[in-house]
């Protein structure tokens, strides 16, 4: 036998190198300034996920590294490792620790997606259009309002962003409002927002999307409900048709089943 581990020294070491990482990672300002109401309740859930994986990684390594040096074959040392017939009581808490872990952030996750996703009152629609390598935007409450490369929505106010990919697989994300969504062909997925800072900010589609996918971004102001009204009511074009069929197709509120017409 090796005789006892030094499970003092290796623990110390687990909650030394957890601890500098995590300060390291919590410190970093990954998404840019919170411009939406959802981004401080999931800056907090990340932090607590990075604090958690810091740990988790630190001791699987520094059991990783003291098991290199202290069990490695000494030179001709040609023999056969020891029979071992496993640890019950180990066996038992790297099963019962993770399990409890992973239910912990399941359950978290739930309740801030519960939360950022909780319908408002006066909500509004905007209608997203992505394909290879461009944005644009419809404004059903607004006459049926359309722009390309550039969305303007209201400050404060929700927003339910329906999106209808015309190609293939785009992803909707603007890093200060968090939010991240799947554009799927055939089927409309659908990301609620509450932006909560004017400013100007990019949209950046987030999904590999063929050669044009680094280029393919778009402006977005947010800004007071006044200079919003006023810049929709001047935009002279409207949904072009073949879009307009494209939210027709709107698989959550009107279903069409795969093979009875259905994308
Ligand atoms: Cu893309």
């Amino acid at each position: 036998m090796y005789g006892r581990l030094p499970i003092v020294k290796m623990l110390a070491a687990t909650v030394a190198i957890g601890a500098a990482m995590s300060a390291v990672m919590v410190s970093i300002n990954w998404d840019g300034q919170q411009a939406s109401t959802a981004a401080p309740e999931i800056d907090n859930l990340l932090n607590v996920m990075i604090v958690l994986s810091s740990f988790v990684f630190s001791l699987v390594m520094v059991m990783l590294f003291y098991a290199l040096w202290k069990f490695k074959a000494k030179p001709g040392d040609e023999s056969d490792g020891e029979p071992i017939h496993g640890n019950t009581r180990l066996e038992i808490a790297w099963t019962l620790i993770p399990t409890v872990i992973v239910l912990f952030a399941g359950g978290y996750s739930w309740s801030v997606l519960d939360s950022i996703e909780e319908p408002a009152k006066n909500p509004m629609t905007v209608d997203v259009f992505s394909q290879q390598y461009a944005w644009s935007f419809g404004y059903p409450g607004k006459d049926l309002a359309f722009s390309e490369g550039e969305l303007h929505v209201p400050v404060d106010r929700q927003i339910h962003f329906k999106m209808h990919a015309q190609d293939v697989i785009h992803s909707f994300w603007v890093p200060e409002w968090r939010i991240k969504k799947d554009n799927v062909p055939g089927i409309t997925t659908t990301a609620i927002v509450t932006p909560d800072k004017v400013g100007t900010y990019q949209l950046i589609c987030t999904e590999l999307c063929g050669f044009g996918h680094a280029t393919m971004r778009a402006k977005v102001v947010v800004e007071s409900p006044a200079d919003f009204q006023k810049w929709v009511t001047g935009l002279k074009e409207t949904i072009p048709d073949p879009l307009l069929e494209a939210i027709k197709q709107d698989t959550e509120t009107d279903p069409i089943p795969v093979g009875a017409g259905g994308a």
